[in-house]
């Protein structure tokens, strides 16, 4: 049987994987007429796989941890070192609890609202204005709703710097060299400063909401009853600010998917609440974002006749199963159409993950990622009209993270 696993035989494949980025693994699946393959990337042998069914046994917790998944580069620059990410078990169920306690459909409600006054609100300077940017200015709009709705005390002269550094943490995931750098000197930064703020909020000295994010970080206890050290407080503070900054590539590539489809802007007019949502869905199946997710094998076990081996380290390919033709029709084409008859399943759309995000590792975030989204291309469509000037409007496959080179600059802006 292991004769036929399809394995890449050269040494190291770190090289192909910055020089494939969101293809690599599709590109070897395509390759080898499989869902699953082994290699070698950053010395150590890897098993990829792909697929809705891959994404069933990914998330299932008997055969999978996260501990000693993450690379610590990427903690040290993305997710923060030892955070909810490389969490297992009883830690990690007690802890996502509270990240989803501070995340219900009312919270979401709540910061789609406050997200759709700052664009009314900024769109009355970019009306005087020659150009703007959509991603610098969704940066500084969601980094201010963020710590807003998070009870973070956020002064109007250091909006900008704080986003940059939120996005600088997200940009770094894929980098090496400056770029990682980057944002390793940017979350040491947030950290400095969410922890100050934690430790405050701890002594009284800044008074805050009891229920807000920050309190509720603050005062969080383990199972054991103990309270998270303040630069683990700040490290899932930050987890929880960040991730709504990062929604500013998603809301770009959403005013890209208009420009390139403007027959949706027509759609999209009647305010249809229902096409708002399969228009976002399509946008975070299409676009690339999130490239794959690592997990370690817990204990022995074949799955799709692969020995999977305790202590194994597994890619779950994000992008690829996004447009995986097995599951979506003409898996290259934009067309929100397709989630119409979509019925919810948690294991074959995974932009953000799979699973339930109570009880495993998916994002807790991407109810607040739909409703952010839905409020910003409702005002793109609905509250103001733009012209696209001549820019650069391609994002790569192989950068990771991508981005719309441009930023999606934007002319000529009228308010209605
Ligand atoms: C956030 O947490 O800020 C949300 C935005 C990040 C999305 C990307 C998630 C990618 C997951 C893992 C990164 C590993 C990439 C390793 C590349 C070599």
């Amino acid at each position: 049987e292991q004769q036929n696993i399809p394995k890449e035989e050269t040494l190291d494949h770190s090289a192909a994987l910055l020089r494939e980025g969101y293809l690599f693994i599709s590109n070897r699946m395509k390759k080898f007429q499989s869902d699953l393959f082994e290699t070698r990337v950053m010395g150590k042998k890897v098993v990829c796989i792909t697929g809705e069914e891959a994404a069933r046994v990914f998330y299932n917790t008997e055969f999978f941890k996260r501990k000693g998944a993450a690379p610590y580069r990427v903690q040290q620059s993305l997710f923060g070192v030892n955070a909810i990410q490389t969490k297992d078990d009883a830690e990690h169920l007690n802890r996502k609890q509270m990240f989803m306690s501070v995340m219900t459909s009312s919270h979401e409600k709540e910061l789609a609202d406050m997200t759709k006054n700052q664009w009314d609100s900024v769109s009355r300077r970019w009306e005087q204005s020659d150009e703007v940017v959509l991603f610098d200015e969704a940066k500084e709009v969601l980094c201010r709703v963020a710590c807003r709705w998070a009870g973070v005390l956020l002064h109007n002269t250091e909006v900008k710097k704080r986003a940059e550094d939120f996005y600088a943490m997200v940009d770094a995931f894929g980098a090496i060299g400056p770029r990682h750098w980057e944002g390793r000197m940017a979350r040491n930064r947030t950290e400095a400063w969410i922890k100050d703020m934690i430790k405050k909020v701890r002594r009284g000295t800044l008074k805050v909401d009891s229920h807000s994010v920050i309190h509720q970080m603050a005062f969080y206890k383990d199972a054991e009853g103990n309270q998270l050290d303040p630069r683990m407080a700040a490290i899932e503070l930050i987890n929880v600010l960040r991730p709504i900054v990062a929604i500013a590539n998603y809301i770009t590539f959403s005013a890209l998917a208009l420009h390139e489809h403007p027959e949706y802007t027509h759609i999209l007019h009647s305010r249809n609440k229902q096409y708002l949502e399969y228009f976002v869905h399509e946008v975070r199946r299409y676009y690339p974002f999130g490239p794959f997710l690592g997990a370690i094998v817990r204990k022995d076990f074949v799955w799709a006749n692969y020995p999977f081996k305790k202590g194994q380290l597994v890619f779950l390919d994000i992008y690829g199963t996004n447009h995986d033709p097995r599951i979506w029709e003409e898996p290259d084409r934009f067309k929100p159409e397709r989630f119409r008859g979509w019925d919810g399943n948690l294991y074959n759309f995974i932009p953000q993950g799979g699973g339930d995000p109570a009880s495993g590792h998916r994002c807790p975030g991407e109810g607040i990622t739909i409703e952010v989204m839905k409020a910003t291309l409702d005002f793109l469509v609905n509250k103001i009209e733009y012209d696209v000037p001549d820019q650069d409007l391609s994002y790569s496959l192989v950068r990771m993270p991508s981005m719309v080179r441009s930023g999606f600059v934007m002319n000529h802006i009228r308010r209605l």
